[in-house]
């Protein structure tokens, strides 16, 4: 008698929560609503940390069973962690990245079962022309959208990705919630589905396509959805391509420092400051989808640059790209440090700030649940 009781008084509050606090997908599952309703809230206490291709390898080593440079450097894992899909649609057996898709998934089912977060992007090829995502060409969006001549073509790399997604599995079968970040960057001109290569309408049409062939078609109900920017200059900009409330989850841009920390700072500020007033006004949860220093040459910048900024402000998470370590031609590529880089002590200060919630803050968040 009592628990009815309780249950008729909390009936108009489960109903209003549930009628204006679904994502995208209506019918996503009771973990992916569970996960974006925490992500809502998270903001008010800190933002997860999370870091590309975390578990799979970092600077000087590659799949080393537990190992990871952020875990090395502050002995916890990060709280949401980001892979990338690019070559699924080929076929391929690995990422773009030589990630194979066999131990993503496993990386995934790990992260997953300690409560961490899982994004996941897709530097997918030019379906028209068959190049890589930085080779753009006149008209690619245009094929691939219905009645375009690749639109089959596109559909069917979906159906791959799809498969992949479908097929990540917590332990009780579940589906595992995955924040699916689509086109991202897409104010810049790199990628083929870049601000030069197509128009806002075009663009806006390609994201509620792929949109509701995941969702509708596909019957995919896991995945949240992050519509992200670049750099951007006003609220109109990053606004230009969005393709409406009922198709975003989650709000947000990438940025990297490319310049001193005083010209980084205030510019890195002023984005979060719009980025917040956006999500705000469309109810979205705002997130710093990508971030960066490469190669981390200001000892104390975590917590000298980066973190009296993030303070300011109110996100659910921020993502570091990958630690690739050397590459070819000289070149190296990291944004988190590695046991014994100068910006190591610096980063443990970092994770001891109570708003950055790594893997033990993020499993207490019990995000699933
Ligand atoms: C870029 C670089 C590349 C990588 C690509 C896709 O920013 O890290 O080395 O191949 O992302 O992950």
């Amino acid at each position: 008698m009592r628990q009815f009781f309780l249950w008729i008084c909390c009936l108009p509050l489960a109903l209003k929560i549930d009628a204006q606090d679904l994502p995208v997908d209506k019918k996503a599952t009771a973990e992916t609503i569970h996960l974006y309703r925490h992500l809502k809230g998270l903001p008010q206490k800190g933002f997860l940390f999370g870091h590309q291709d975390d578990l799979a390898y970092g600077v000087g080593w590659k799949y080393v069973p537990g190992r990871s440079d952020v875990r090395d450097v502050t002995g916890d894992y990060p709280g949401l962690y980001g892979w990338e899909l690019g070559r699924t649609e080929l076929d391929h057996p690995v990422n773009l990245d030589s990630v194979p898709f066999d131990k993503m998934r496993e990386f995934i089912r790990l992260a997953y079962r300690r409560g961490g977060v899982i994004t996941i992007s897709w530097h997918l090829n030019n379906p028209l022309t068959g190049g890589t995502a930085w080779q753009p060409a006149p008209g690619t969006v245009a094929s691939i959208l219905p009645g375009g001549e690749k639109n089959a073509l596109y559909k069917s790399w979906l159906d791959k990705v799809a498969v992949f997604l479908q097929s990540l599995k917590g332990d009780q079968g579940e589906n595992i919630p995955v924040i699916l970040r689509l086109f991202h960057e897409l104010n810049g001109s790199w990628f083929w589905w870049g601000a030069n290569h197509c128009t806002p309408d075009e663009l806006k049409r390609l994201w509620r396509f792929t949109v509701s062939y995941l969702r509708d078609e596909k019957q995919l109900h896991n995945l949240l959805y992050a519509y992200n920017t670049d750099n951007f200059a006003t609220p109109e900009a990053w606004l230009e391509r969005y393709p409406g409330d009922d198709w975003v989850d989650i709000a947000g841009f990438d940025t990297y420092q490319r310049k001193s920390n005083a010209e980084f700072a205030p510019a890195f500020d002023t984005m979060l400051t719009m980025l917040e007033t956006i999500a705000a006004q469309h109810g979205k949860i705002p997130a710093l989808t990508e971030f960066g220093y490469n190669g981390l040459p200001d000892s104390s910048w975590w917590t000298g640059t980066l973190l009296p900024v993030l303070e300011k402000h109110r996100l659910a998470y921020i993502m570091a790209w990958r630690n690739a370590g050397d590459e070819a031609g000289g070149d190296h590529e990291f944004y988190v440090p590695f046991a014994g880089q100068a910006s190591a002590p610096d980063f443990v200060r970092f994770h001891a700030s109570p708003r950055v919630l790594f893997q033990q803050a993020a499993t207490k968040e019990k995000l699933y649940q």
